[in-house]
């Protein structure tokens, strides 16, 4: 695995921050509109810790036939920092599902997009991989039983993917899910299908965790809720809990292991706890308005960052350019920092590794044809005060590739008094949804510059596969991460 040098994301970093202001320690910053070589509608951090993003061609045409792109963040955000290929497999990967494999690291995307007579958003069941060490994309080979175009993709507790959801053709939905096992292939849950979790009802990439007791949680855009449990061939559990009306263009994020907020119709939010016997939602504070196509990204501090959006389905109107910032601990929201660009249908939101958020695309179609990024620099990377400069970060000088569940590691650094440790799962973002996108925190103790971190308990808070590692300064200023793999 390719290692990244956290001098040059220190640099980048820092060439990202011009657009800073007084406030910017309290707001966070975005860097200047860079173009992007595609509308990045699908983005995954890899284990390398570059972007993979695909879905459009070089024009922002909505296909993703003809090329996909790797960025190196380390290389800063110029030309020479995108490897944009040629996409030989076939498919037509819009719209498809994209996730990090648990083990092998690869990225498996599921589905896509058809032509057929001439008319677009028909769907393919055809499944590729992209290898990140051979930067190559290439056909899985055994194709899904369903076709599926917009389906969700998830790892569970097993270490399995599951893929639910997703549109097999025009007003035919998908009510099977399947599971993919690396080096063993598909099983489809048989005697799980349903119309109401995740087929007619709630079809568009579904909104589903693995949860605390093992199964999957299903919360739908029309309120009901569900476990589902991928062992076997499958079963499936509605709960008690049901929540007001969602949509599938306001984005939830599992903010807290267990814990998820999820943004509903008329600027209402609930906070759901999965950590108890059954399921229970909290009301929270709305997030201002509603904000359709907007993306929410849990941040290296835990902190959940909204972004994009506008009053109504992907139309120029009320467009929110200011980002807010959710706090779990106080549940209030703060008014962060103002982009560019609308960021609202196929946009995307990414945490890197150096702790920015990629903001990006939209459009295919949309308002504005967004062939172009915003890195955001939150809050947490300024000096505490009005100079708008970047803080001096601490150093991971050394840290474990690959971890278990309940074992305790050594993870040295270069500062003493560090007052926080956290893992976040490497993020797969596509429509509104990040696929697997979930916070750890972890807890150490100190000896000197040294830790000995605790890794969490168990697969069911945090799912096999590969994670970043934060340390936070006395001054909660974060490090850039080192990517574990757990399992
Ligand atoms: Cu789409």
């Amino acid at each position: 695995m390719r290692m990244q040098t956290p001098v040059a994301l220190f640099a980048l970093a820092a060439s990202l921050s011009c657009q800073a202001t007084p406030d910017s320690y309290l707001k966070g910053a975005f860097g200047p509109v860079v173009s992007w070589p595609l509308i990045p509608i699908h983005v995954a951090l890899l284990p390398d810790g570059r972007v993979l993003s695909y879905g459009t061609d070089g024009k922002g045409n909505q296909t993703g036939q003809f090329i996909y792109d790797v960025w190196d963040p380390t290389k800063g955000v110029s030309a020479a920092s995108h490897l944009t290929l040629p996409n030989t497999t076939g498919t037509d990967t819009f719209c498809s599902g994209q996730v990090v494999l648990p083990a092998s690291g690869a990225v498996l995307l599921t589905g896509g997009d058809k032509t057929v007579n001439g008319t677009r958003n028909y769907s393919v069941n055809d499944v590729n991989l992209f290898d990140a060490s051979r930067t190559t994309l290439y056909s899985a080979g055994q194709p899904m039983a369903n076709l599926r175009w917009y389906p969700s993709v998830l790892t569970t507790a097993e270490g399995e993917v599951l893929v639910v959801g997703g549109r097999a053709a025009p007003n035919v939905y998908v009510p099977t899910p399947e599971v993919y096992t690396e080096g063993v292939g598909w099983r489809s849950l048989s005697t799980a299908s349903s119309d109401d979790a995740y087929g007619a009802r709630n079809w568009s990439y579904p909104r589903a965790w693995a949860a605390p007791n093992g199964k999957v949680f299903i919360a739908t855009i029309w309120g009901g809720t569900y476990f589902l449990s991928p062992s076997g061939t499958g079963s499936l559990e509605r709960t008690a809990l049901t929540l007001n009306a969602g949509d599938v263009y306001l984005p939830s994020v599992m903010y807290r292991p267990g814990k998820i907020l999820a943004l509903r119709k008329l600027n209402q939010a609930v906070s759901i706890d999965l950590n108890g016997a059954a399921p229970k939602s909290t009301k929270v504070t709305g997030v201002g308005q509603d904000r359709f196509h907007a993306s929410a990204t849990v941040m290296a501090d835990g902190k959940v960052l909204v972004h994009g959006g506008s009053f109504a389905d992907n139309v120029a109107n009320g467009v929110a350019y200011t980002a807010k910032i959710w706090n779990p601990d106080t549940s209030a929201w703060s008014t962060a920092a103002t982009a560019v660009k609308m960021r609202l249908y196929h946009s995307v939101s990414l945490l890197l590794p150096d702790a920015t958020v990629l903001t990006a695309g939209g459009g295919a179609p949309g308002p504005q044809t967004n062939l172009n990024a915003e890195v955001f620099t939150p809050p947490y990377l300024y000096n505490r005060n009005t100079s708008g400069t970047l803080a001096t970060r601490p150093v991971i000088t050394s840290a474990p590739s690959s971890a278990t569940w309940g074992s305790t590691v050594m993870v040295s650094t270069n500062v003493v008094g560090v007052s926080k440790v956290s893992l976040v799962k490497t993020g797969s973002a596509t429509h509104t949804v990040d696929f697997d996108q979930r916070y750890v925190p972890l807890s150490y103790t100190s000896t000197g510059t040294a830790l000995n971190v605790q890794m969490p308990a168990s697969p069911r808070v945090a799912p096999p596969g590969f994670y970043m590692l934060f340390v936070f300064n006395a001054a909660g200023v974060p490090s850039v991460a080192r990517i574990v793999k757990l399992g």
